[in-house]
């Protein structure tokens, strides 16, 4: 069988993590930005204020994505470079980026697809509250407005929140991540229910403007139990890990995308939680259960798990010396057909792999190019695994490779490469590695060759 004869193979990354121009042209403060202004928050203290100087570079990366075949380009629009205040007054200058943007890629042959939140939030709208104002999906709705209206015209294809697991889990209860908040519990659900308010708002807001037909999803982060051994009783304990919610965290997909597709909060979760649950006003349920297209996720690994002889599902140890990327995350390509398999059946929707790659050590080598073997064998494996999901009858729509280029891998700021182009930073210099030529050769054979 193979992939789709018109599989979308695409590449991603996002605004605040390439653009630089952090202080140009109009653009209001994200709390990525007053992150960075303090001193020891960020690896080396690292900021994005050039970043890979995306915002000056663009039409060189376009180029680029054009010479490697992409046929879909996957981007997120800094909301503070479009609303300096998060609402209000529109900065003319931050549309006009995403236009050229927009139009460079579709010279260059690449369909966008555009997130509009990839967790630069307005620090205006932080310093009113951010998730833990109710007003934010309003907030969120006027902002998806502002963009639909300036861009369907060229844009089919829309995501409304990247990870929301991470942006709250991260950002407002472990306080790694911008805004760098350590919240009670109570806090944090209640800053969930309103970005899935945001979320189902602005679906709304795509539906009812749009000048061309919207294809519109999320991308949230994919949380894959991998069964140890292909037993059915093994596989539900696997089935039954993925869809169940065991802390009091946002590492779970459940509470996020059961009131999104299914409309109703998980009951386990809410078991879990009653101590802590956000007042659910009548119709939320409804707003934040909008149509949606496609199943987006973000799958960087799994973890392996077996059936546990008091019922559920027990992780495996892994073995000593198990194969680690350079952010520490085991490799474990099954995740990536494991992954889109149960969330196929569960949500029914077609599945698009969002994001999926590798940070690696890669430099410049003595003769000039970037060798990253590890990386090729790396999206080969889960590219296999993902093609045998699409052979047992997993409808699937694309896939897009994280990243496009290496950039600002938020707290651990350059430390970490996860490009298949590399970014010389000080020169801002561009080079393909060897990844982004294999890539080249398996977009143009639509998989054959893997
Ligand atoms: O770089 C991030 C991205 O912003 C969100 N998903 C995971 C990537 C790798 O950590």
């Amino acid at each position: 069988m193979g992939f789709p004869k018109d599989f979308v193979w695409g590449a991603a990354a996002a605004s605040y993590q390439i653009e630089g121009g952090a202080f140009e042209g109009g653009k209001g403060l994200s709390v990525w930005d007053m992150m960075c202004r303090t001193p020891g928050r960020i690896w080396s203290d690292n900021t994005a204020e050039v970043a890979c100087d995306h915002y000056h570079r663009y039409g060189e990366d376009a180029r680029l994505m054009g010479e490697i075949g992409l046929n879909a380009y996957r981007l997120s629009i800094s909301w503070p470079r479009v609303l300096p205040e998060g609402v209000g007054k529109v900065n003319r200058m931050g549309l006009a980026f995403y236009d050229r943007l927009i139009d460079a890629l579709l010279e260059n042959g690449i369909q966008p697809w555009v997130t509009l939140f990839h967790w630069d939030y307005p620090y205006a709208l932080y310093c009113r509250g951010g998730w833990l104002n109710r007003d934010s999906a309003d907030w969120f709705a006027e902002y998806a407005t502002v963009i639909v209206d300036r861009l369907s015209d060229r844009v089919s294809y829309w995501m409304t929140l990247n990870e929301p697991q991470c942006f709250i889990g991260l950002g407002h209860q472990t306080g790694e991540h911008a805004p760098g908040l350590k919240l009670g519990f109570a806090d944090i659900l209640l800053a969930i229910h309103h970005s899935l308010l945001a979320h189902g708002k602005a679906v709304q807001a795509i539906r009812s403007r749009a000048r061309s037909k919207p294809i519109i999803g999320a991308a949230p982060v994919g949380f894959v139990k991998i069964p140890a051994c292909e037993d059915p009783e093994t596989i539900e304990a696997a089935r039954t890990g993925m869809f169940s919610i065991t802390g009091k965290d946002c590492w779970n997909n459940t509470w996020f995308a059961d009131p999104m597709i299914l409309g109703e909060y998980p009951k386990d979760g809410m078991k879990r939680f009653k101590d802590d649950m956000p007042e659910i006003q009548t119709g939320d349920l409804e707003t934040i259960c909008q149509p949606l297209d496609f199943y987006g996720v973000n799958v960087y690994h799994g973890q392996t798990v077996r059936s546990s002889p008091k019922g559920g599902y027990v992780p495996t140890p892994s073995d000593d010396g198990h194969a680690l990327t350079t952010m520490l995350w085991q490799v474990t390509p099954d995740a990536l057909y494991w992954g889109p398999r149960f969330f196929y059946e569960r949500y029914k929707l077609p599945i698009v792999v969002t994001e999926n790659g590798m940070a690696n050590c890669d430099w410049i080598h003595l003769d000039g190019k970037v060798h990253d073997p590890q990386r090729i064998d790396f999206l080969s494996r889960y590219l296999q695994a993902y093609g045998r999901a699409i052979d047992e009858g997993v409808e699937a729509k694309g896939y897009f490779l994280w990243s496009i280029m290496d950039n600002f891998e938020w707290a651990y700021g350059y430390r970490q490469r996860f490009g298949i182009i590399y970014v010389d930073y000080p020169s801002q210099k561009r080079i393909l590695k060897d990844s982004a030529h294999w890539y080249k050769d398996v977009i143009a054979s639509n998989g054959a060759i893997l």
